[in-house]
Parts: C-alpha cells; sequence; structure tokens
C-alpha cells in the first residue's frame, strides 16, 4: 500500500500568510492532481497554542529568526503562526480535503516544537501517524508540502528511519530558505538518508 503525506498545506505558510513560503501556493494543484493515485492520503496540521515556546513573541527581547536553546533541543524563533482554532491554521481550502482520510495535528505542547508529523523534536511523544499507516498495511510513503526544509525533511527523515520506502516528490513541496541553499542541504540530506527525490510527472 502506497500513502501521501501532505505537510502543513495551510494559509499560515502560503502567501499572506504569517509565516509565507514564497510560491507555497503553487504545489496545491501538482498534489491535487496525484493524490488520486494513493491508497492512502494523509495530511499533518501544525496547531500551536498561543503560548508556544516556538514563538519569537514569547521571549521578550528575542526576534525573529534568532536560534535559542529550548529544554535542551536548538530551536528557530518564529513569527507566530498556526494558532489553534485561527483562519492561519486551517488548511487551504483549495487542497483537495475530501480525499484525505486522516489529518494528524503537531506542535501542541507549548514547550517542545514538532516539525516531523511522526514525532516531536525530541522523539518523545508520536502523533498516531506511524500506527496509522501500519494498520493500513502501507509499505511506501510519499511527502509532499510545506516547507521542505523544515517539517517535511523531518517527515521524510522519520518516515525513512520507521522502515517505510520513501520518496520526496520535489516539485510538490516548497521550502523556507532562512539562509540561502536551506533547501538544497535539505533535499541533499534526505537523499543521503535513502529518500528518492522524484518529481511529480513520474507519480
Ligand atoms: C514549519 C516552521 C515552524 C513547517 C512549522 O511546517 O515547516 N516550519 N513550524
Ligand atoms: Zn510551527
Amino acid at each position: 500500500m502506497k500513502a501521501l503525506i501532505v505537510v502543513d498545506v495551510q494559509n499560515d505558510f502560503c502567501p499572506g500568510g504569517a509565516l509565507a513560503v514564497k510560491d507555497g501556493d503553487k504545489i496545491i494543484p501538482i498534489i491535487n492532481k496525484i493524490l488520486p493515485r494513493f491508497d492512502v492520503v494523509v495530511a499533518t496540521q501544525d496547531w500551536h497554542p498561543k503560548n508556544h515556546k516556538s514563538f519569537a513573541s514569547n521571549h521578550p527581547g528575542k526576534n525573529i529568526g534568532e536560534v535559542i536553546s529550548l529544554n535542551g533541543l536548538t530551536q528557530v524563533l518564529w513569527p507566530d503562526h498556526c494558532v489553534q482554532g485561527s483562519a492561519g491554521a486551517a488548511l487551504r481550502q483549495d487542497l483537495d480535503s475530501k480525499n484525505i482520510q486522516r489529518i494528524f495535528q503537531k506542535g501542541l505542547d507549548p514547550n517542545i516544537d514538532s516539525y516531523s508529523g511522526f514525532f516531536d523534536n525530541g522523539n518523545i511523544k508520536d502523533t498516531g501517524l506511524h500506527d496509522y499507516l501500519k494498520k493500513q498495511g502501507v509499505e511506501e510513503v510519499f511527502v509532499v508540502g510545506l516547507a521542505t526544509d523544515y517539517c517535511v525533511k523531518f517527515t521524510a527523515l522519520d518516515a525513512v528511519n520507521l522502515g517505510y520506502k520513501t520518496s520526496l516528490i520535489v516539485d510538490a513541496c516548497k521550502g523556507v530558505d532562512l539562509t540561502a541553499g536551506d533547501v538544497k542541504y535539505a533535499i541533499d540530506e534526505m537523499q543521503k538518508a535513502g529518500i528518492a527525490v522524484v518529481s511529480a510527472g513520474v507519480i
């Protein structure tokens, strides 16, 4: 069984959103087109409480883009984004959500960030995604969405480390590139970890 994991295709990560990824919305028609070709389709949703410690606003005197140590883990400070129940946290309206079987929320604990759709950044709690995929008999996963150099990367790395045959559909992802080259390095890192980098045209 083949699964598509649609990572964080939310208003806040698209143009006009709080943590907009350049051209983030451009991947949506590509995702909609390939979505019917999978046995299982799931999505992840970044879903933070207002007091989330990944928000620069919760660290007086600190700026967006600064890196801090948060409970022993390296943490980039972001603008407030994907606040639970806000319009920015909703999945994009133009994403073909009726064909998404389940949504896994992450980033709910204010004290730890969660880039991967499987585990938080400390690998302490899981979201239930692995159990769900196992129960559906999924052996192969394809990862798409936002952002290539954060949540897409960590979701794909966890998938391959959990034993799934894993592919990144590279043209159905867009990245932040906080530092120029981040997206390229992220793709290299995924490839080195055994993830196939493919384009949507071959799906
Ligand atoms: C993400 C930064 C903060 C992502 C989520 O979806 O890639 N990036 N929270
Ligand atoms: Zn977040």
